[in-house]
């Protein structure tokens, strides 16, 4: 495993696609001299632009931390009142005079006014979509006023339900509960604005208000390149053929040169004439020997570096930088035997997609740091995901994130962003949506990382499948019902169908899950979302059968480990049925049904912090099976991406990396069942079956180690055989009935160890119980560990003289990044880890915190 840093990074990454602006324009970011109030009171506080409401009051001293203990219940007043922010800016006479002076508000949430020396320029309602707004006029020389009021999304949202004289499906019980409702109103419908800021069923309710990306001022005369899209036309091994489409706004008629440098060397020019207002420009791009894009696992993630600028007189009067990636992707969906294909195919190989569904880091978007968002993404690399699904619930997320996920080969299937719901469809709205997709779509379409535009996350689901439709029906009649679903059919059919379809070349797929265009989702074509495990209490093995084309979700609940607990938590709290810790459990069903599972399998933990360590086992070992189970279904299944890598705050849930950033044991599992070549061993009714899945391209050659091992370490039965281990391909290498291994073995104290050897090496390696842990004759180990320092990490050692199931270290509350945890190790094996700490400390302070247990200290 590569190392994760952990620290805020000086990530140049979100420079790249900015524009670096010759003399003749001018840009300045309005960050400095902000304050803000609510509106009612006269006490203006400093702000933080970017930033919200929330973050702001917090760092006055105004509130408490709105993740420790209960205190989100007492901070629900911030979002039912309205808020006022203002700063001044000093604007010079190199600005004054230019010909065009604009104010381009990145992003504004939600419903905001804004007034420049007193004067109304912009009415705001939707936290997705960018404005820009003519200021020439009313600015004036030295200081200016910027005032922005913020109306209480609550509020706004209860005029509009109220405005109608129908009503939309009622959310799904946990959502109600979190607080999508205000009163007996689903609100959140109404407003274009991240939906789990509603709360969802792993997030609190903080209804944000604020400016949340970045404010621009921008003067220029003469021209300026407005936006690019980088079209691909063919890509050959020999050639790529591009075509760049420029937007160029002029002030006045004139003839320029537009010039395209490809990694510094000019490429193409053509002298262009432009009128005043916008013009479209298309330079034809030639790229010899194209190196290409791979999505992590498969290859390099090779980039290009476009450089477009417009020259007049051979003075450059605007520039604009814009990094690509070359590969092709499509999504095939062919009929076969069993139904129709999903697949993804990248540079001409069907590539099975291994990763996980991604939230919003933080309730309060603006503070995840460039290091957090690179820690997440590294984390998917170096659990061998290639994609990640942006859900949505949430955000389309910071430039910064689609950066990352292009140097690192994460794929991205990317939702717009409704969830779960049922939307308005009068004119005002869709054509609001219509422009954030626009907005979106441009500012996103040259990454290589996005797969596919997904239109919602199940609210075709919801409408067929959980009782919506029926229930409009019955209470408010069939017309209501055609008037909700229309919006439905205009808004994911129509309007964002065209947007993608005018504005990029990448696929568009209507609703995860669903089987088409909407038609709900089935098992043998389209996406699945499959939480039979979970909400239907079906058992972990499950996992094995229900296997659709394509997983887009499914998953597990469990707690964050004890040092994020005693983050947000006081010792009377470590209780999972405490107030507090029901409080950060937001699903309705959430504590019991981790406990059902786990006692299915376990013993029951001694004490609430082997509760958290078995909990996570629990989890780990379900997603296991499926995250295995889907990859041996290949080529009928190509696509599995568990419910969820990240979380918002510190909370109970499907996570498999908490909001402190610490791995689960089901990241560390991952890492292993997604690693591109797979050893899995299966038990069945009467057999033991053993595949070995690759995902490369190539195929090769290796070797299958089986052991029958009793836990003390007598071997029963053993095996080795070559393995030709085909491309891209799910192979069953050996198959045995039971009870011929070795008649005499007791299952409750054996296990039969798969290794497979590759190049001399041990590759991937998995063991097979016969039983559940909590019946297994587990013996305590004497575990050894030695620990060596390295630079800055720390070399552990750990040995055991017989099984150690799940060894779980733990360093309290040094902080820091351990390679390897929830492991099994075998009778006499040792193992090295890693731990490096994220600051200095001494090897003695390191072993004073440190504490090793298996599975056997739990109970
Ligand atoms: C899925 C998601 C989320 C939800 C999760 C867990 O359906 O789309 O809405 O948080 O399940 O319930």
């Amino acid at each position: 495993m590569s190392v994760r840093i952990y620290t805020i990074l000086l990530i140049t990454v979100s420079m790249i696609m900015s524009c670096n602006q010759p003399e003749n324009i001018i840009e300045k970011e309005l960050s400095d001299n902000w304050s803000f109030k609510q509106t009612s009171k006269e006490n203006w506080l400093p702000a933080e632009v970017p930033g919200c409401v929330h973050t702001d009051l917090l760092a006055n001293g105004e509130i408490e931390d709105p993740f420790y203990r209960l205190n989100e219940h007492d901070l629900q007043w911030i979002d039912k009142v309205d808020w006022e922010y203002k700063t001044t800016f000093n604007a010079g006479p190199s600005i004054i005079e230019k010909g065009k002076i604009e104010l381009h508000f990145k992003g504004l949430d939600t419903y905001a006014e804004v007034f420049l020396n007193d004067e109304k320029i912009l009415s705001a309602d939707n936290m997705f979509r960018e404005w820009t707004v003519d200021c020439k006029e009313l600015l004036i020389p030295g200081n200016n006023t910027l005032r922005i009021l913020f109306r209480s999304p609550v509020q706004v949202g209860l005029e509009k339900h109220d405005a109608l004289d129908y009503t939309f499906p009622d959310p799904p019980n946990d959502l109600a509960e979190i607080g999508q409702v205000e009163g007996n109103k689903r609100i959140s419908i109404f407003s274009r604005k991240a939906q789990y800021h509603f709360g969802w069923d792993w997030g609190p309710r903080f209804v944000t208000n604020g400016v949340w990306k970045p404010i621009i001022l921008r003067a220029f005369d003469k021209a300026i390149i407005r936006n690019v899209q980088v079209e691909q036309m063919e890509l050959t091994d020999e050639s790529a053929d591009l075509l760049a489409h420029l937007e160029i706004e002029s002030l006045s008629e004139t003839t320029v040169n537009a010039i395209c440098l490809i990694d510094g060397v000019e490429s193409f020019s053509r002298k262009t004439e432009l009128e005043e207002g916008l013009n479209k420009v298309v330079l034809p791009l030639e790229i010899q020997d194209p190196e290409k894009w791979w999505p992590n696992g498969l290859g390099d993630q090779h980039m290009y570096n476009l450089t477009f600028q417009i020259h007049e007189e051979n003075n450059t009067i605007s520039e604009c930088q814009e990094r690509i990636g070359l590969r092709t992707i499509e999504i095939v969906q062919e009929p076969d035997s069993a139904g129709t294909s999903f697949y993804f195919k990248v540079n001409g190989h069907p590539v099975f997609m291994k990763g996980a569904n991604y939230i919003p880091q933080d309730a309060f978007v603006t503070r995840v740091t460039p290091g957090k968002y690179d820690y997440i993404i590294q984390s998917a690399v170096d659990a061998n995901m290639n994609m990640l699904r942006v859900w949505g619930g949430g955000i389309y997320e910071y430039d910064i994130f689609y950066d990352l996920c292009d140097e690192k080969g994460i794929l991205v299937w990317q939702d717009f962003m409704f969830a779960c719901a049922m939307y308005p469809g009068d004119d005002h709205f869709l054509e609001n949506v219509r422009q954030e997709a626009v907005d979106n779509i441009k500012r996103l379409r040259n990454h290589p990382c996005i797969a596919l535009w997904c239109g919602n996350n199940e609210c075709l689901s919801a409408w067929y499948n959980w009782g919506w439709k029926d229930a409009v029906e019955e209470r408010q009649g069939k017309e209501v019902a055609d008037l909700i679903w229309k919006a439905y059919d205009d808004n994911y059919h129509k309007i964002l169908p065209l947007a993608v379809k005018e504005n990029d070349q990448r696929f568009y797929w209507a609703s995860s899950p669903s089987a088409r265009t909407g038609i709900p989702e089935n098992w043998v074509e389209g996406d699945v979302h499959y939480w039979g495990v979970w909400w239907g209490k079906e058992p972990f093995s499950y996992y094995r059968t229900q296997v659709p084309r394509f997983m887009s979700e499914y998953g597990f609940q469990s707690f964050p480990e004890m040092s994020t607990i005693n983050k947000f938590t006081i010792e009377e709290d470590h209780d999972i049925y405490s107030d507090v810790m029901k409080s950060h459990q937001r699903s309705s069903i959430g504590n019991e049904t981790i406990e059902l599972y786990m006692l299915w399998d376990y013993k029951k933990p001694k004490d609430f912090p082997m509760q958290l360590y078995v909990g996570q086992l629990t989890q780990a070992e379900g997603i296991k099976i499926a995250m295995e189970g889907h990859r041996k279904a290949m080529p009928y299944c190509m696509g599995s991406l568990y419910w969820q890598i990240d979380d918002c705050w510190p909370v109970a849930s499907w996570s498999s990396i908490d909001y402190f950033g610490k791995w689960k044991a089901q990241q560390y599992y991952a890492v292993k069942a997604f690693q591109d070549i797979l050893v899995s061993p299966e038990l069945n009714d009467e057999t033991i079956d053993v595949y070995v899945v690759s995902d490369r391209l190539d195929p090769v050659e290796g070797k299958l180690k089986m052991d029958l091992v009793q836990f003390d370490g007598n071997i029963h039965w053993q095996k080795e055989m070559n393995v030709n281990i085909k491309a891209n391909t799910s192979q069953l290498v050996f198959s045995t009935d039971k009870d011929k291994l070795n008649g005499n073995y007791n299952e409750n104290e054996c296990l039969l160890s798969t290794k497979l050897i590759i190049d001399d090496k041990e590759y991937s390696a998995n063991i097979l119980y016969f039983l559940p842990p909590k019946d297994l004759e587990l013996p305590d180990p004497n575990l050894v560990y030695d620990i060596q320092e390295e630079g800055d990490t720390y070399i552990i050692q750990i040995s055991s003289d017989v099984l150690a199931k799940n060894i779980y270290l733990s360093t309290g509350d040094i902080e820091g990044i351990i390679s390897d945890n929830y492991y099994d190790l075998l009778p006499g094996e040792k193992k090295t880890i890693t731990f490096k700490p994220e600051g200095k400390i001494s090897a003695e302070e390191l072993k004073d915190n440190m504490k090793i247990i298996s599975l056997v200290d739990s109970y």
